[in-house]
């Protein structure tokens, strides 16, 4: 594959420039290098920042909400034009199938053309005060926001993250996955083509511990936004703690599928295994433990082992059902995991076809039953295709079981009972809840974040925009 694209160099105030020192660009379909990205530096950060200030004093800070708007939409439209281009380099650097990365783009698309529509419609308000005052609020941009985003879903978590920012007027730098850095430099490349102002995005890849704590230490960044690992979150949290600057941190979780009685099977069934094999489990949302009334547990079990059984995993070109996952490490440390389900039922377990290259990271999807609520695997995120199936009792059973982990990000539930789903949605420890589906396709418009150790704060929608921007109060005094 031929990017179009100097993949070893970063953006910084407009301009593309090389770095002292390269990493290697792996491709997990087949564990070859084929290329090299850029390792930024300390000092790559530091120009970055400087050039994210400086635009904030330019052509950036001048430019009004709607002009933000037209740029975010013509961002939006050249990406759509691209679509197929960046699935390609998407699919090749995550290992992602075509198709998943396909959905990936229109979805950062997507995130570009509500920001677009958002940027000249968020404001301050009047407050009604004391006789000789006229009091009221405007929205201001935090100033320079630091992005750290992770491999697995590299467009869609960059669309969320600086779409949003960029809408508020902010300046960003962006640090995107030592893994899948690829589609963020394409982003920038596009971003440049459609008039964005210098300075207002720099883009430096580098490795988590130089680059991405460079980032978040910095004093020169105003908010920081992260999404990654639980033990990283924690870092980035005390190193904004350190500046006093606030942070916005998802963290990934353990999220459960509540399977009722009284579900509906054929339609819940697809999304039940979906959630848990989609970009090979490697999806903060995923859906790893499935919690299912005792009186339907056999069937679903079987049901889910079915459709296990069928699933096919190979390289990401090849559009299966399961791509390869990121690293070898990823896959050592999901097979660690695995090695854990000694006492489990392995009800299913999908295949790697034939001709998947020997040194692809592929995992077979697994679905493991009649787990215990506290075993590791039901309580530990894996970050690959595995799933586990619970069962439960009654409604406070299921409840108790689906607030059992330390995490809180997404639940779904599965009922054809009207109050038992509006009880549900207020009963489960979650920052979503879906009633009857799960993901909701994605739903750029939903805002999305979690409690507990799935971090704080909230991305996506019109929510975000509260995150990236700081509200600024006048209080005039004229008699
Ligand atoms: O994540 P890291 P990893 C979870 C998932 C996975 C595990 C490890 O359970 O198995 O994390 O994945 C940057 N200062 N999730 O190791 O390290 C890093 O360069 C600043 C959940 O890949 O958290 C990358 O850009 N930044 C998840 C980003 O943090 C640092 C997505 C994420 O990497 C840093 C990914 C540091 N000291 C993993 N160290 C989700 N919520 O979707 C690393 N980084």
């Amino acid at each position: 594959m031929t990017l179009w694209f100097d993949s070893r160099e970063i953006l910084i105030n407009g301009q593309w420039r090389r770095t002292a020192d390269t990493l290697g660009l792996e491709d997990p379909s087949t564990g070859e290098t084929w290329g090299e990205i850029p390792r930024g530096l300390t000092s790559d950060i530091d120009e970055a920042v400087a050039a994210a200030e400086a635009a904030l004093h330019g052509a950036w800070g001048r430019m009004p909400a709607f002009e933000r708007g037209r740029l975010l939409a013509r961002i939006g439209q050249m990406i759509l034009a691209r679509a197929d281009e960046l699935a390609q380099i998407e699919a090749r650097d995550v290992g992602k199938p075509l198709k998943q990365a396909k959905a990936d783009a229109i979805a950062m698309a997507r995130y570009m053309e509500f920001y677009a529509g958002a940027c000249d419609k968020f404001h301050g308000e009047t407050i009604p005060f004391l006789d000789g005052y006229t009091v009221y609020t405007l929205r201001e941009p935090h100033g320079v926001t630091g992005h750290i985003i992770p491999w697995n879903y590299p467009m869609q978590i960059l669309g969320r993250s600086v779409g949003a920012a960029l809408a508020m007027g902010n300046a960003c730098v962006l640090k995107p996955a030592e893994e899948a850095c690829l589609t963020a430099l394409a982003f920038g490349r596009i971003a440049q083509e459609a008039g964005m102002p210098e300075g207002a995005l720099n883009i430096v890849p580098g490795l988590g511990e130089e680059a991405g704590a460079a980032l978040s230490a910095h004093s020169g960044i105003h908010h920081i936004s992260f999404t990654g690992s639980v033990g990283v979150g924690q870092l980035i949290q005390s190193a904004a703690a350190r500046n006093v600057v606030p942070v916005t941190l998802e963290l990934g979780g353990k999220s459960p599928q509540l399977v009722f009685e009284d579900a509906d099977l054929d339609k819940a069934l697809p999304f039940l295994v979906n959630a848990g094999i989609q970009n090979a489990g490697q999806t903060c949302s995923a859906s790893s433990r499935i919690l299912v009334h005792r009186s339907k547990y056999a069937e679903v079990v079987e049901r889910m082992a079915a459709r296990y059984a069928g699933l096919k995993v190979g390289p990401a070109l090849a559009d299966l059902d399961v791509g390869p996952v990121i690293s070898a490490r990823q896959k050592e440390i999901i097979e660690g995991m695995l090695a854990l389900s000694g006492d489990l039922t392995i009800a299913a377990r999908g295949q790697v076809v034939e001709d998947a290259p020997k040194g692809g990271f592929y995992v077979a999807p697994t679905l493991m039953a009649d787990v215990a609520a506290h075993h590791r695997l039901a309580q530990d995120e894996i970050f690959g295709p595995a799933q586990v199936v619970i069962s439960f009792d009654d409604d406070d059973h299921a409840v108790a079981i689906a607030n059992g982990t330390q995490y809180g990000l997404v639940a779904g539930v599965w009922t054809e009972n009207g109050g038992r789903q509006m009880r549900m949605a207020k009963r489960l420890r979650a920052g979503q809840v879906f009633l009857n589906n799960y993901g909701a396709a994605g739903g750029v418009e939903l805002p999305f974040g979690g409690v507990g150790k799935s971090g704080h704060g909230r991305e996506k929608g019109f929510e975000a925009l509260y995150g990236f921007s700081v509200l600024k109060t006048v209080a005039a005094h004229h008699g």
